[in-house]
Order: C-alpha cells, then structure tokens, then sequence
C-alpha cells in the first residue's frame, strides 16, 4: 500500500536561507518550488534520492504564507524542525480508505493538490504517535500528485 518514503516536511522561517543551508551543508539542489495556498507554504523539494518504483524521496522546506497556517502555527508552537513525514502510495484515495478504517482519522476528506501536482491527504498527528503523517500520490503514479 505504501510503498517509500516520498519526503520528510521540514517547518522553517526562511526558505531562501533554509534551500542555502542544504545546498551549501550537503549539496543538496532543489527540484522545484511553489506556492501552495490551501496549504499555506511556500515549498521548495531537495531531491535527495530515486527509489526502485520509479518514484523519489525529496526534503520538502516549508515556510508559511499566513499566520493561520499549519506551518506558522507550529513555528510558533516548536520553532523550526520536523514538522511531517509523507509516505509514498500509488493509490493515494485506497490508501487513505484503509488507514482511515483502522481507526486513524483522515483529515482530508478527499484527496488535495500537493507539491509538483501530486495529491495528498493528511492523518491526524495524535492517531499516529504524535508524526503529522502525509500519503502522497505522485502526479506519474497514476493520478495528479500531491
Ligand atoms: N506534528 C505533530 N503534532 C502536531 C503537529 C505536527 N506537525 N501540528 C500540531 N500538532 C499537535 C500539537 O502539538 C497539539 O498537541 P497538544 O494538544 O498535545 O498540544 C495538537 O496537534 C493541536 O495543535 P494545534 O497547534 O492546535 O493545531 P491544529 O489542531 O489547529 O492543527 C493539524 C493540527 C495537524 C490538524 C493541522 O496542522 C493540519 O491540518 N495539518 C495538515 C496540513 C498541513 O500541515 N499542511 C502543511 C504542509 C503542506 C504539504 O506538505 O504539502
Ligand atoms: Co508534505
């Protein structure tokens, strides 16, 4: 069902600074970068490896757009760090529909627009042992991305 680890979101107050940090520390480049506004973030993803389904495991940098954003209220809350990890699926709806039946809450009722068109949907920290969890459909695995 879930088959990688697709990116693990990382909360920071600067994007600009976070991208020199990872370029200038382990040569990481970045991929591609957007503005999401449902989400509230401007994102940028590190390509850090490819993985044996065709797929890739990136860092994703977050910094926030709004005060009321998830990022920004965690920033408050912890200051930079961790903030999720996302699991790579390619049936990112069947994925949630089973993880949802054993009892974790889902807290996007369908499927979102998540980074380089792929679609998302995110389960609540507090059913998974306090890790803000994301499930990820990449936008060639079938569907659009998230
Ligand atoms: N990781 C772990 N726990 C978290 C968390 C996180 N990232 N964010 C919040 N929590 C915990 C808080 O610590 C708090 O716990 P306590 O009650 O024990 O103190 C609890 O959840 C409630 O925190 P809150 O600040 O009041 O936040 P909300 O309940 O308003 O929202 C959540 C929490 C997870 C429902 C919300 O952040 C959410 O919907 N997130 C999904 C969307 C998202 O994060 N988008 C940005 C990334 C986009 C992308 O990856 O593309
Ligand atoms: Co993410």
């Amino acid at each position: 069902m879930l088959t990688r680890i697709d990116h693990v979101g990382i909360a920071c107050v600067d994007l600009d600074a976070s991208i020199a940090f990872y370029r200038r520390t382990y040569g990481f480049e970045v991929a591609h970068e957007e503005v999401n506004e449902e989400q509230g973030v401007r994102e940028a993803m590190l390509r850090v490896n490819g993985t044996d389904d065709g797929g890739a495991t990136y860092l994703q940098l977050l910094e926030p757009t709004r005060d009321d954003s998830p990022v920004a209220k965690f920033l408050a809350r912890h200051g930079e760090g961790v903030h999720h990890i996302a699991f790579g699926t390619a049936d990112v709806a069947g994925a949630a529909e089973e993880v949802g039946g054993r009892g974790v809450r889902v807290l996007d009722p369908a499927p979102r627009h998540g980074s380089m068109d792929s679609r998302i949907v995110f389960l609540h920290p507090k059913d998974c042992g306090g890790v803000l969890t994301e499930l990820v459909q990449a936008a060639d695995q079938g569907g659009g991305r998230g």
